[in-house]
């Protein structure tokens, strides 16, 4: 019988260096690791985007972290931590992907057994989550069994069986002859012992270039069909009237930033306010499908669409600073804009608050709770349902169409994104989704000060000008003192006041020597209360303390 033995295609193994199968391996694992996600990513597309594996598990991974990991990823990658979580959540699935394809070397059945694991934890972490369904968990199986399919697909030509370890070169043609992708795959499965085998390379070169090209059809086509959540369009067409109570003019000068480069501007742009929440991915709600249900301990139970609430008469418009517990002393998690909305108080009165019903408590469509006291909720001014930002519908990110807000409360008990129900109940009963992670159940923003220039380094000597912004909601500022280089406290010059819920910018100049000062900020709210000198982390309550920046005068 003639050989048909291709040594380039074909080479007996154990001769040579095991890398090159072992480099294989690996790749068969990401490449079915590929396929499994690609494909997922299509089916996903065809359910909803609330069961893409990518979305399930990062959500669950959110919320499943401990506190103090979730700080350091907060306070290290700021407001990178989703790409951070996606980067490191792929770094995962790679080493994952590479561990399957090498002890597959070993039996398929690991393999096999280990993208089914994967499947599973997708499809359980979709099933899990606040607003999954069975139909959620259809991408990771569906997914998983494609993928396990195509890790198969590979390791056939990677692993060709032939029969002894005594190699026959025959028996290896023969071997190699049809019976199919079937049999292969059976054989695959079925697991040989290591030494009887041998590797078709051109065999592996076509099952991983077909591997590779399904992976990349079904991810494309799935991001593509995705793309139909996206709700920008809709949000484009949307034309804000305007509110029947405007907000009220600006004093002159009251935005220093124009005078003073590096300070922070009264109003800060929708593109650069900061975002803090649970999500991997900006949920969409159309706003044709939106609406909200007031119920529970209400006399009316009332349900509002977009159009409701935009067609009032009692539409707002108020300058608000908004702020993150998680900002620490001197950080950014906190923003100025101007938002349109329908005051709280007069929904709820609608609604009749029953005695006693204490919290209100809201969800969003992310699966996300706020639980906010009743009493903020209709004593707080401006307290509202807000649809606008800075003159455009709310941003995406923001929780178009629709969230709440109330000055005075940290984002976390306050200001509901993506918001789709709100009931009456009591904090006794029903605990919302930080509380069950151990913040407190009330928390008001605390008074703050930032210095936001000079920058720490590369500034020339000379007249420069140090300044920032100070927030006391719903107070207002009275004073910011300065102390450079541990000197006596000055007081620095206040912008004119927009109202007192909105943070105030500050500057003093400064005639700056060379070499290394040090800077602290101070602020006293209308109360007479000075800020806490005290050194508090954010944790449960919000951070205190007084900013003290280093500084390298050139
Ligand atoms: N649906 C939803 N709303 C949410 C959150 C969230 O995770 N999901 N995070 C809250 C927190 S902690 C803050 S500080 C504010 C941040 O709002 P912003 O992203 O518009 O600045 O939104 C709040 N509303
Ligand atoms: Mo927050």
């Amino acid at each position: 019988m003639t050989r048909v033995i291709d040594t380039e295609t074909l080479a007996p193994d154990e001769a040579v260096s095991p890398w090159p199968r072992r480099a294989r391996a690996a790749i068969a694992g990401i490449l079915a690791a590929l396929v499994a996600l690609g494909v997922a990513e299509l089916i996903a597309a065809l359910i909803g985007p609330n069961s893409s594996p990518v979305v399930v598990v990062g959500g669950t991974v959110i919320d499943a972290t401990p506190r103090p990991v979730k700080d350091f990823a907060i306070s290290t990658f700021g407001e990178n931590d989703k790409i951070a979580l996606i980067v490191g959540t792929l770094v995962l699935i790679v080493v994952f992907a590479v561990a399957i394809g090498l002890l597959s070397l070993r039996d398929r059945r690991i393999g096999v057994a280990g993208i089914a694991l994967f499947g599973a934890v997708g499809a359980l972490a979709a099933y899990t989550r606040p607003i999954g369904d069975i139909l959620d968990t259809l991408p990771s199986i569906l997914g998983a069994a494609v993928g396990i399919v195509a890790l198969l697909g590979m390791f056939a030509p990677l692993q060709r069986p032939v029969g002894t370890a005594d190699v026959d070169q025959d028996s290896t043609a023969k071997a190699q002859q049809p019976g199919g992708l079937l049999d292969g795959l059976r054989q695959n499965l079925a697991g040989r012992d290591r030494k009887g085998v041998s590797m078709d390379r051109r065999g592996f070169f076509i099952a991983g270039g077909i591997a590779a090209g399904v992976a990349a059809v079904t991810g494309g086509a799935g991001t593509l069909l995705q793309r139909r959540f996206d709700v920008s369009d809709a949000r484009a067409a949307l034309d804000i009237l305007p509110p029947s109570d405007p907000a009220p003019a600006l004093p002159a000068g009251a935005n220093l930033a124009e005078d003073v480069p590096g300070l922070t501007p009264l109003f800060t742009d929708n593109a650069d306010f900061y975002r803090v929440d649970i999500n991997i991915t900006v949920p969409q709600i159309s706003p044709a499908d939106w609406s909200l249900r007031i119920h529970g301990r209400v006399q009316n139970e009332l349900t509002f669409t977009l159009a409701d609430l935009m067609g009032r008469d009692d539409v707002i418009e108020r300058d608000i600073t908004m702020t993150c517990v998680s900002n620490t002393v001197g950080g950014s998690l906190a923003g100025g804009a101007r938002w349109i909305g329908v005051p709280l108080r007069n929904l709820l009165e609608e609604a009749g608050v029953e005695d006693g019903a204490d919290q209100v408590l809201t969800t969003a469509v992310d699966g996300f709770t706020i639980g906010t006291p009743t009493e903020d909720c209709l004593r707080t001014e401006n307290a509202m349902l807000a649809f606008g930002m800075n003159g455009e519908p709310l941003p995406p990110e923001h929780g178009f169409p629709v969230r709440m807000l109330v000055p005075g409360l940290y984002g976390y008990v306050s200001a509901t994104k993506w918001i789709v129900d709100m009931e009456l109940t009591t904090f006794d009963a029903v605990d919302s989704y930080w509380t069950q992670r151990d913040w407190d159940e009330t928390a008001p923003i605390k008074l703050a000060s930032r210095i936001d220039t000079p920058a720490s380094v590369g500034v020339a000597a000379g007249d420069l000008m140090i300044a920032g912004v100070a927030w006391a909601q719903t107070r207002g500022i009275a004073k910011v003192e300065v102390q450079i280089d541990r000197g006596d406290w000055q007081e620095a010059e206040l912008a004119p006041e927009t109202n007192v819920q909105m943070w105030r910018q500050w500057r003093m100049p400064w005639q700056a020597e060379a070499g290394q000062h040090s800077l602290s900020v101070r602020a006293t709210d209308q109360d007479g209360e000075l800020q806490t000198e005290e050194r508090v982390e954010p944790f449960p309550n919000g951070a205190s303390g007084w900013h003290t920046l280093q500084v390298f005068i050139q």
